[in-house]
């Protein structure tokens, strides 16, 4: 994921996530996201470790646990370090107003949720093609489920509205989160009460958790084409 990319958007993203990865300091335990914004977040991280920054991550993601491992980034469990200083990620979309996000298209969403939830910051690096006035806009809710009686945790998703689609690979193979658990995709259309969904959601039996992130946001760093901006909580 590192070197230079001459596309425009890519060069403003790793500003982003080089902003972002500007925030640790020294000591700290730092969540490692998952998706090409937070590879380009690492990437900087890298970078910084070989400078001689100490910090030690938790990743989201075995694809991210793979990154920060070439990278000689030191990884640690919720043993040693139950709370984090910070945690790094990016979104699929991002509420102008609230800053709450639909996360999870790139699968990881239990583990970015349980990151995310575990630090004291949470800083979201997008670009500002992911911003929009409500969610659910353009994305669907992401819903990860058991396996076991996953055609009935999709009927009682769709009595919520959604249309469900259980998520499937390019292959037609089924995609299996790293927990072994179902994407459930859920387009709801646009969303007017995003953390009243999400705790609806979060009732039906068989669902592990959904990728509604609301109230959690610290700060977002929005790359542009005028530049970076950091919306704040
Ligand atoms: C993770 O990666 C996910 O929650 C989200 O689905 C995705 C965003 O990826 P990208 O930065 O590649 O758009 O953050």
């Amino acid at each position: 994921m590192s070197g230079q990319n001459s596309d425009p958007m890519v060069e403003l993203k790793r500003r982003a996530a080089e902003e972002a990865a500007a925030m640790v300091q020294d000591g700290m335990a730092v969540g490692l996201g998952t998706g090409s914004t937070a590879a380009l977040m690492i990437d900087a991280l890298g970078r910084r470790r070989a400078e001689g920054l100490r910090f030690v991550g938790i990743p989201t993601s075995e694809r991210s646990a793979e990154q920060a491992r070439a990278l000689g980034i030191t990884l640690v469990d919720f043993g040693s370090h139950p709370q984090l200083d910070l945690a790094i990620d990016g979104a699929d979309e991002v509420e102008r107003g609230s800053l709450d996000l639909i996360k999870g298209l790139g699968g990881a969403l239990l583990r970015e949720k349980i990151v995310a939830a575990a630090a004291r910051r949470f800083v979201v690096i997008v670009d500002e093609g992911k911003l929009v006035d409500h969610l659910g806009s353009r994305s669907p809710v992401p819903v990860e489920v058991t396996p076991f009686g996953w055609e009935s945790t999709a009927r009682q998703l769709g009595e919520l509205g959604a249309r469900v689609a259980l998520r499937t690979k390019r292959d037609g193979e089924l995609f299996v989160t790293d927990g072994g658990n179902l994407i459930l995709d859920c387009t709801f259309g646009p969303i007017a009460h995003p953390k009243a969904l999400e705790a609806s959601i979060g009732q039906i039996v068989g669902v592990i958790e959904s990728g509604l992130f609301t109230s959690r946001t610290s700060e977002v760093i929005v790359a542009g084409r005028d530049g970076l901006t950091r919306l704040v909580a």
